[in-house]
């Protein structure tokens, strides 16, 4: 029966269900203006959809070049397709579409010269970012890491990046020496300061090729900084199998997402862009105060709710805000956190928070909380260790924020001995997804306790100097994560100790 549905193709567009939104445009009439580093779902679903959007109301350099820098699936996937998919929003009758701007996708480990090329074209006027944290190779405490492996892989051999910033400046420097102009560089990365931590990694690494390569970036090269949203859970092929018996036609990887969305774009430094203001965007002058907001209450609420669930033995995102004890401990996480932020004109952070919870709690979303709890490593210091550090300073009430951090180290105790992704769902193993907690040797270390977080404190990479060296944060966390491997009562403890099935090492 599946052979013979109708497949998603440019010759069958005009044969989908009327209801499904297609592109107005002429595919063919499309130019390619925009690369996309990172591409996933999350932008399909998002910066992808919104030059769509800017497409069809006749932005003809809308179209997107996408690169995956070593998996080809989603190349392979919807190649056959003519690259087009479906985003399907995840309510009651939801609406669906079909985007058509996505005009290729480049694995850039099998021939970076062919994205080199794409983003040196003169038609490239916009590269566009959704790489996690871990892409930047950026502390916040120490700065570009220029040691790092990938970087110097990249600055070794110049038409072979590993790293995204290596793309980004071998074109820009064949830019320069065209006299091309330049194209803008945008970052949708939950990172604060995305823009402004993007720029210092740029000219960092420009600056150990050339200087007047750096020099002509800083002078040229706009590097907006954004807040980015729209939960958007992985692919999973029920996905494809939704959309043929919703719709009755053939996606191999189509997206399926929320509702809502936002894009923030900060505006200071008058940057060149597509007009993503005329297709629901937000450009402010400063986005820093709605980024924050959002890493801290979206995206660490969803962190705390990853940990704390699946130890609670939940799988989805909704059952687990459905469990009271769950959402109760959330709601307090959520008051502490509020807490740490400064006001915002208006914005009432109670109705954003009610917001989350709902959004959050989607239960047409099936959103995996072992996505909301992955790569802990790269992300619990904007979520959880500023917010903390915010509330240690000002002296706030934080005692879900800490016990959340317990969490995670008991989340750490209680993975697999080995980072093998083979073992993902099979019974009997607790995989985390997080391999840079391996590779670091934070999950050995946090195995390897025996009764005192210390060692684990010890550990640099990890907190950076102003929590390491606090007694108070310490007590703190001693004495959450007692209260968790349930050896001492808590008195904040809304989750009882020892409902938590643990597995702890040695
Ligand atoms: C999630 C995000 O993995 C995570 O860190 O919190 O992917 C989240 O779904 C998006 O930022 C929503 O905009």
């Amino acid at each position: 029966m599946t052979s013979e549905a109708l497949k998603l193709t440019n010759n069958t567009l005009s044969q989908l269900p009327a209801h499904i939104q297609v592109p107005s445009y002429d595919r063919a009439n499309l130019k390619a203006g925009v690369v996309h580093f990172g591409i996933g779902p999350f932008a399909r679903a998002h910066v992808v959809s919104l030059l769509d959007d800017l497409a069809n109301q006749g932005h003809m350099n809308c179209g997107v070049v996408g690169v995956s820098f070593t998996n080809p699936k989603l190349r392979d996937a919807i190649g056959p397709q003519d690259n087009l998919y479906t985003i399907q929003e995840l309510v009651p009758n939801g609406h669906a579409r079909v985007v058509g701007n996505l005009m290729r996708v480049l694995v850039a480990s099998e021939n970076p010269m062919a994205v080199i090329n794409q983003m040196a074209h003169p038609d490239t006027h916009l590269v566009t970012l959704t790489i996690t944290q871990r892409g930047y190779h950026f502390n916040p405490e120490k700065g570009f890491d220029i040691d790092n492996p990938d970087i110097q892989h990249s600055l070794a051999n110049r038409d072979d990046p590993k790293a995204a910033v290596g793309f980004i400046v071998a074109a820009l420097e064949r830019r320069m020496n065209e006299g091309l102009p330049p194209f803008t560089v945008m970052s949708c990365d939950n990172i604060n300061n995305n823009g402004g931590v993007l720029r210092h990694t740029v000219l960092a690494y420009a600056g150990k090729i050339n200087p007047a390569l750096k020099d002509w970036i800083k002078e040229n090269v706009s590097f907006p900084s954004t807040m980015v949203d729209r939960i958007t859970p992985s692919y999973k092929p029920e996905h494809s199998a939704q959309i043929l018996e919703t719709h009755g036609f053939v996606d191999a990887q189509p997206v399926l997402t929320e509702k809502p969305w936002q894009l923030f774009v900060e505006t200071k430094h008058n940057p060149v862009l597509p007009p993503f203001d005329e297709v629901g965007a937000n450009y402010v002058p400063n986005v820093a105060p709605y980024e924050l907001a959002k890493i801290r209450l979206l995206n660490g609420m969803h962190m705390a709710l990853g940990i704390i669930g699946r130890q609670q033995g939940f799988t989805f995102a909704a059952e687990a805000l459905e469990n009271a004890s769950v959402r109760k401990f959330m709601q307090g996480y959520m008051e502490e956190v509020k807490a740490t932020l400064d006001p915002i004109p208006g914005l009432e952070y109670d109705d954003y928070i009610e917001s989350l919870f709902v959004r959050v709690g989607n239960p047409l979303m099936n959103d995996p909380l072992q996505r909301l709890a992955r790569s802990g490593m790269d992300k619990i210091d904007s979520r959880f260790l500023d917010p903390l550090r915010d509330a240690l300073s000002r002296d706030l009430p934080r005692a879900h924020i800490v016990d959340a951090l317990a969490g995670w180290i008991t989340y750490l105790q209680e993975a697999d001995l080995t980072d093998d992704k083979k073992n993902e769902g099979q019974p009997g193993t607790f995989y985390i997804e997080d391999s840079k907690a391996y590779k670091t040797g934070t999950v050995a270390t946090a195995k390897s306790l025996t009764g005192y977080v210390a060692p684990l404190l010890a550990d640099e990479r990890l907190w950076g100097s102003s929590l390491r060296a606090n007694p108070k944060f310490e007590k703190e966390l001693q004495a959450a994560y007692d209260a968790r491997r349930g050896l001492t009562p808590a008195a904040e403890q809304e989750i009882a100790p020892g409902t938590l099935k643990l597995a702890f090492g040695g």
